[in-house]
């Protein structure tokens, strides 16, 4: 007989199991796809099937052998067929005329089934199905199943008092997988990503509110942009990308009242001047109540980021509120943001950005444990002791051909649990400013509310 392992690889020849982006019945995105229908196609696999799962538990307890409709079917058949244990057949649906039973084939009240099912996910399926069963007077104490998704439904089951023999589980496979080069690293990840994420939506992790975030975010900007918020009803930035101190505040002036917070690129205002941009600027923030953030992205080693940010033509740490900061140079880079609270930047919004997995969780960690730190750029879900700003949102298209990718409101607050979003374009450029920050105002709050 092969290995375990060259068992599986064979197996996985027939297509039962894909790796991409799935819809699962649940309405989750799963990133693989499993059915194993297709080994029962293949008589020298099934049968070499049949005996890997009877291999897996003493059989001498079993009087009869029941498979789950469909999938397990031919598996508790090929089952049978090999130890001979009897097999029953258990309808998907009660039959309408006659007997209208529901279990079929020969059985006395008080045996014992042993129960084969093919994949188990949450283990819904499975308690449908063994009462059902145990209905007919027929005890079911074990279950035998081939490929465990690991999603909560052994532990459900276990914990219902049944025991639960998996011959492979979803970690084990990929591991397989990997060690053939059949799936890359980032596949591994994003699997292990959705198994725990899975686990943690199971005990039902809600997002929290923003009055719950103003009890757990410390800093000072943190707790004044959440309180603008609430005031607001708004968890809205506007992108201010223009070039020219006109452009600047005239937006300012028209977003002000919609806003929690005016993003702006100082440097490339082509008229900057300390007391016509910034003073202005300043007083327009104070009439409409918004911070100004603004988006420097510093990313060098702490002595030269202090000059560039207290220093030079723009000293932006004499008026901006927050300051958006890489961690690439490292914790201590960040310590010269005094004054002001930073937005670490774990992962950005553009095509094939080098700010992978590995990169944000090292990111990640920095941006918690540095006390000028209060939030983060991400287009992932990040810890909640950090607020999230996500950029790249924008209701009428996609991209903007230069590598930017955009998404809705609705993505942000729902996937990815944001706290506020960034709209540059979506707004500046619209025919109307106000208008478009007002409609991006109100469809802000409702996605927040709606993710609650
Ligand atoms: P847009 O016009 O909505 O595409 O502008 C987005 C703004 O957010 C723009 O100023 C960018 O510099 C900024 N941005 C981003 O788009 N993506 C990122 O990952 C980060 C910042 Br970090």
């Amino acid at each position: 007989m092969e290995t375990k392992k060259e068992f599986f690889l064979e197996c996985y020849k027939l297509g039962i199991i894909k790796f991409g982006k799935f819809t699962l019945k649940s309405g989750i995105e799963s990133p693989f796809y499993v059915d194993l229908r297709p080994l029962a196609s293949d008589p020298k696999i099934l049968k070499s099937l049949a005996n890997y799962l009877l291999d897996m538990l003493p059989l001498d307890n079993f009087d009869v052998i029941c498979g789950v409709p469909y999938a397990a079917l031919p598996m508790a058949t090929a089952m049978s067929l090999e130890s001979y244990i009897p097999l029953i057949i258990k309808r998907k649906e009660a039959k309408q005329h006659g007997t209208k039973k529901l279990i079929e084939g020969i059985f006395t009240k008080g045996q014992n089934c042993l129960l084969v099912e093919d994949v188990i996910t949450s283990g819904a399926s499975l308690l449908e199905t063994i009462p059902e069963i145990e209905n007919e007077g027929i005890t079911v104490s074990d279950i035998i199943v081939v490929l465990d998704r690991q999603q909560g439904g052994k532990e459900l089951l276990e914990s219902k008092g049944y025991r639960v023999h998996t011959l492979f589980t979803i970690s084990e496979v990929c591991k397989m997988l990997r060690a053939e080069g059949h799936i890359d690293e980032d596949e591994v990840l994003r699997i292990n990503d959705f198994l725990t994420g899975n686990k943690v939506k199971f005990e039902e992790e809600k997002r929290l509110s923003y009055e719950q975030k103003l009890e757990i975010c410390e800093h000072s900007v943190a707790q004044k942009i959440l309180q603008i918020s609430l005031e607001k009803k708004s968890n809205l930035i506007v992108s201010a990308d223009v070039t020219t101190t006109q452009e600047l505040l005239e937006l300012a002036e028209k977003v002000g009242p919609h806003i929690v917070a005016l993003k702006t690129h100082i440097d490339i205002i082509l008229d900057f001047d300390a007391d016509e941009t910034i003073l202005k600027l300043k007083d327009i923030a104070t009439k409409h109540n918004f911070l100004l953030m603004e988006d420097r992205k510093f990313a060098d080693i702490g002595n030269t980021q202090e000059l560039q940010f207290a220093y030079g033509t723009f000293k932006i740490s004499n008026w901006a509120d927050l300051v958006t900061a890489q961690v690439i140079a490292g914790y201590d880079s960040l310590d010269c943001f005094r004054n002001v609270g930073v937005v670490a930047i774990l992962g950005m919004s553009s095509k094939g950005t080098l700010t992978d997995r590995n990169y944000q969780d090292e990111a990640t960690k920095i941006a918690v444990a540095h006390p000028n730190v209060f939030g983060g750029v991400s287009q992932r879900q990040i810890p909640n002791e950090l607020l999230l700003f996500t950029p790249g949102i924008n209701i009428n298209t996609s991209g903007d051909g230069k590598g930017q990718q955009y998404n809705t409101p609705e993505h942000a607050f729902r996937n990815l649990k944001t706290d506020f979003i960034i709209v540059g374009r979506g707004v500046y450029k619209a025919d109307d400013a106000e208008m478009a920050a007002l409609h991006y105002k109100i469809a802000g709050w409702k996605a927040y509310r709606e993710s609650l």
